[in-house]
């Protein structure tokens, strides 16, 4: 296959993995690509991580601060983490070894809005910006980028950086090119203009990152695949759920408060969000558009049959199959698929502008509707909130969806008190497990709370939450939202001491 670097200045820049990797020095911050395991760099952090090895077995010190759009792959959190070179991270981890690091202190982790975090660099008070890691698809004549398969905050840290190391990976497909909208018109207050977009397949910006060669210190070819996990096939639970809220928007529409193809699309990470697109596929709505963050299987399958019109987003996030196929079939995809910065897929202005339908996993939420995304048992990080908050506080209808128990039954998804929230209840409007919907849209905490136990809750753990309720009702010092504070957080204290929360 011919060069995917059409630069002459930026081809003589061409280098290896390692000897890219010599010009990061120890307490650097490294702003890096890659978003939910896609368009990360794959060869110079794994080529950094053996360079902090060998320095710590010698007895030095060498940590760096990273920073990414999202999630990555082993060959960067994983490495760097396993390494123990990571002194600071943000703003969204999935990596199990990073998980863990960070969950034994040993690691500072800043978990943001994912819309925040390029508006937030231009601020400056996160510090600045030493090496850029940044996977293109291409690099063009005149030297500007091909964005890879996420678009991330790639802008802002190519912009920022003191300094940019390129990794141009050929098994990205070259036909991902003029899928890309790169939105240049962001500014820091009091300069902020309003941001041309209106409808989801409105393209505002350019198809490529602009690059100043001057900053480019290496250039490292790669030609490696995403990380691309599968899902889980969508189980009954999975579909239980997809079904009672796939119910709700049918009735939503005959009630006239939604339109026949509804408002656009943001579903969120996990297996469930998954299998509630894959309900969609035998629903009854057609011409469906996405505004969201990631194109999962579930987006790649509406998008195949023909349900959904077009998906915006920053992201894919694939199984290995459906990136097959997406490749295998790019010519069908390319013209109904807009991969945005994160700052603008996941921006409040827009995502209230559009109305969007937001769906998003979570780990619990409590009688009175808060939600809680990101801590088990209040203190232990799963993920982060990724762009959960982006999209609940600005949708149109804003819907969580979880099994109503984890672990094997030892775990309720609804408690007394959420252990940590993420999502205060104003932000909740609609709540699903696979025992039914709780509609809270307009309803007190009171009724909200019979909603939720009544509805959502699993029948082993509802007379304990109805019992709970009952006594905050008789002896709560307030009775707007009751509740009993020496027993709100015994669930968790219980299983935290025992492995179960059933007493
Ligand atoms: O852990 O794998 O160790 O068993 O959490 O849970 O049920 O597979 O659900 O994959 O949908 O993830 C909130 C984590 C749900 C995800 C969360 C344990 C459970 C399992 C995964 P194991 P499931 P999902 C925004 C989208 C925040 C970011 C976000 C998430 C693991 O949805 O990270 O929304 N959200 N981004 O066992 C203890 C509980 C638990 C629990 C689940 N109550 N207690 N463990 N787990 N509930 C924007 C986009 O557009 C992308």
């Amino acid at each position: 296959e011919k060069s995917r670097i059409a630069c002459e200045r930026l081809k003589a820049k061409v280098t290896d993995a390692e000897h890219a990797a010599s010009l990061i020095r120890s307490g650097e911050t490294l702003a890096m690509s890659g978003f939910t395991g896609s368009g990360y760099p794959k060869a110079v952090p794994l080529a950094l991580a053996n360079r902090i090895e060998a320095e710590h077995a010698a007895g030095g010190r060498f940590q760096v601060r990273v920073w990414t759009g999202a999630s990555t792959g082993p060959e960067l959190d994983g490495a760097l983490a396993k390494a123990d070179g990571v002194e600071f991270r943000l703003p969204y981890n999935s990596d199990p070894i990073a998980r863990e690091k960070i969950n034994r202190g040993e690691m500072e982790y800043f978990d943001m809005h994912l819309s925040q975090v390029a508006p937030m660099a231009w601020q400056g008070f996160l510090g600045q910006i030493d090496t850029a890691v940044i996977e293109v698809s291409g690099i063009r004549p005149d030297g500007s980028l091909i964005p890879s398969s996420s678009v991330g905050n790639n802008k802002t840290w190519l912009d920022q950086a003191k300094q940019v190391i390129l990794e141009v990976n050929s098994w990205q497909n070259p036909a991902l090119e003029g899928m890309h909208d790169i939105y240049y018109g962001t500014a820091l207050p009091p300069d902020r203009v309003p941001i041309p977009l209106v409808r989801p397949d409105d393209r505002i910006g350019e198809a490529y990152f602009r690059c100043d060669p001057d900053k480019v210190v290496a250039v490292v070819e790669t030609s490696a695949p995403d990380r691309n996990l599968p899902f889980a096939p969508p189980d009954e639970v999975a579909g239980q759920i997809a079904g009672h809220l796939l119910a709700f928007f049918e009735h939503e529409v005959a009630k006239g408060r939604l339109p026949a193809n509804l408002l656009p699309l943001q579903s969120g990470v996990g297996n469930i969000a998954n299998a509630v697109l894959a309900g969609l596929l035998t629903g009854p709505f057609e011409d469906m558009t996405a505004y969201t963050e990631v194109v999962q299987d579930g987006m790649l399958d509406l998008l195949t049959a023909g349900k959904l019109r077009m998906a915006s987003a920053t992201a894919f996030s694939l199984s290995p199959e459906a990136a097959a196929g997406l490749n295998a079939n790019m010519a069908f995809y390319r013209d109904k698929l807009i991969l945005r910065p994160q700052e603008i897929s996941n921006h409040p202005e827009l995502i209230r502008r559009l109305g969007c339908l937001a769906m998003n996993g979570m780990i619990e939420a409590d009688i009175y509707g808060n939600v809680n995304s990101t801590h088990i048992m209040g203190s232990r990080i799963q993920n982060g909130i990724g762009g959960s908050g982006d999209f609940a506080r600005n949708a149109y209808v804003s819907i969580f969806v979880t099994p109503s128990t984890a672990k094997g039954g030892k775990i309720s998804a609804i408690v007394p008190q959420a252990s940590h929230v993420d999502h205060i209840t104003q932000d909740v409007q609609v709540i699903v497990t696979e025992q039914g919907l709780a509609d809270l849209r307009g309803l007190s905490p009171k009724q909200r709370a019979e909603v939720i136990i009544e509805n959502c809750a699993h029948p082993d753990y509802r007379p304990a939450l109805r019992d709970y309720y009952r006594r905050a009702r008789e002896h709560s010092y307030g009775q707007q939202s009751p509740s009993i504070l020496s027993e709100a957080l015994s669930w968790h204290q219980r299983f935290v001491e025992t492995g179960t929360m059933r007493a």
